[in-house]
Formats: structure tokens, C-alpha cells, sequence
């Protein structure tokens, strides 16, 4: 590799930072997946360097939807820190990202640290609520274009998530439907099926694979369990908004 983990984390800290739009880093490194996850941890390190707070994790490519939409097939994960949150009905600033797209998702809460793998009868006891939420990804790379080492550094796209109002738990999720609606028309449309055939099967992929990764999922954090739909290019005027069946709606305004 010609460019360090820290050097190539502080290349997309600052490209996230000037919304700039980069050349991928793979066409000219020689990146490993682990490496890959190395830089991530790199880049939110420089963000958590400057006072943010790491709030959750966000699963990507739950869905099939998604997958076609940038040709990558395989799960990922990535850091939600304390700026990339919005309020419900907040403004996100065009001029802060490099090409926006908003997503329609479903987040969990967790109530008590997870210190290992869960299966489906121990949910209860480490997640107290569920909301529908909008997840705003903006590939730092050129074009949106990436492979699945370059999305894996670039904390996989993540930029932005705006939560709706937090329910019990007891949502089972089954045949939810959930869209992406963009100044009243419905641009999106899917199930909560359509991720890994149920949300929950999501956060429990999460408690296996941050397991494996060392990685710990803490009382208090937001997990995010992946877009059940393509997302969708946001534009100056555009009030976005996702509703879901038994969760009710979250929302965003573009400036
Ligand atoms: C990568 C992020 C994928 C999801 O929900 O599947 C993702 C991307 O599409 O740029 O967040
Ligand atoms: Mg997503």
C-alpha cells in the first residue's frame, strides 16, 4: 500500500468534511477488506478527535434492492457519530455534502450492553425501542461510484440519520410496508420483508459479526438496520419523508 490506514483516513475525513468528491481509493491502493474497516476506524477516530461521539452503527446492504442498486453484494458497517444526526422535520444543508441520497430505514435502540452473539428470544432484553428513520448517505468518491473495499473506508457512506419517535419493541415488523415519499409522491416502496426478511434479522447479523470483530454494541446506541429500498438523490426543495407501517413517519427538509 502506498498511502498509510491514517493517511487514506484523513484523505476522506477531509473529503467529508470539504464535500468533496475523490477519485476511489482503490484504483491506485492495495486495500484489504480488514484494511478497508481499518481506515474507517481511522477516519471516525478524526472526527471523535474533534469532540463528536460515536451514537450507533448502521448495517448496509440488508437489502436486495440495495445491493443491485451499487452492485456490491456483501454486508457492511459503519459508525454514526453525534454530528451526523438530524431532528425529525430538521433541514439538511445541500452545500455540506457532495451528492446526497436519502434512504428509507428502521433503527433500534439498545438498552443494556451486548456482550455477545443474541438469538431472537434475548431481544427483548437489549433493545427497548424501534422507530422509522431516514438514513442520508453520500459517497465521498466520484460519481457515487465505489468498490466494496472504497464504500467499507468511507464509512460506508454514511453521512446523516434522522429518527422518528421511539415505540416499545413489541413490533414484530412482518410484512411491514415502508417507503421513501419526496414532496408528497411516494419515489420508493418496499417491506421491512425486504431487509434480510425481517429487521430483526439485521441487529441479530450485527451481534454476530460485532462479536467477531470486537466490536461493542452499548446501552444507549442506535443501530440502524439498512435501507429496504434503493435511495433516492435529494435536491434543494425537496421535503423527504419515510413512513412505516405501525412506526409512523420521520422527516427532512433539503436547503
Ligand atoms: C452504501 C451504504 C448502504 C444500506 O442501507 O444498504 C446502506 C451505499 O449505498 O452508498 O447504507
Ligand atoms: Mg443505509
Amino acid at each position: 500500500m502506498s498511502k498509510s490506514i491514517l493517511e487514506l483516513a484523513k484523505h476522506l475525513d477531509s473529503a467529508a468534511i470539504n464535500a468533496d468528491a475523490v477519485p476511489q481509493i482503490s484504483i491506485d491502493q492495495e486495500l484489504s477488506i480488514a484494511d478497508a474497516y481499518k481506515v474507517q476506524v481511522a477516519s471516525i477516530d478524526q472526527r471523535l478527535g474533534r469532540g463528536e461521539k460515536l451514537l450507533g452503527y448502521k448495517m448496509g446492504f440488508t437489502s436486495k434492492a440495495k445491493m443491485e442498486q451499487m452492485g456490491v453484494n456483501e454486508l457492511i458497517w459503519g459508525r454514526l457519530t453525534s454530528n451526523m444526526e438530524l431532528k425529525d422535520g430538521a433541514a439538511l444543508e445541500l452545500s455540506k455534502y457532495v451528492h446526497p441520497r436519502a434512504e428509507p430505514e428502521v433503527a433500534f435502540r439498545i438498552s443494556q450492553d451486548i456482550p455477545e452473539v443474541l438469538t431472537e428470544a434475548d431481544i427483548p432484553n437489549y433493545v427497548d425501542a424501534v422507530c422509522a428513520a431516514i438514513e442520508i448517505i453520500d459517497s465521498r468518491y466520484k460519481d457515487f461510484k465505489f468498490s466494496l473495499e472504497d464504500v467499507i473506508a468511507d464509512n460506508c457512506s454514511s453521512t446523516g440519520y434522522v429518527l422518528g419517535e421511539w415505540l416499545t419493541a413489541e413490533n414484530k415488523f412482518d410484512h411491514l410496508s415502508i417507503s421513501l415519499e419526496v414532496n408528497g409522491e411516494v419515489v420508493q416502496s418496499g417491506s421491512t420483508d425486504d431487509i434480510l426478511g425481517n429487521p430483526w434479522n439485521s441487529f441479530l447479523e450485527a451481534t454476530r459479526i460485532f462479536k467477531r470483530e470486537g466490536i461493542e454494541l452499548k446501552k444507549g446506541m442506535v443501530l440502524l438496520a439498512g435501507a429496504a429500498t434503493p435511495a433516492v438523490f435529494l435536491k434543494a426543495g425537496d421535503e423527504v419523508k419515510t413512513t412505516c407501517d405501525g412506526l409512523g413517519e420521520v422527516g427532512l427538509l433539503v436547503k
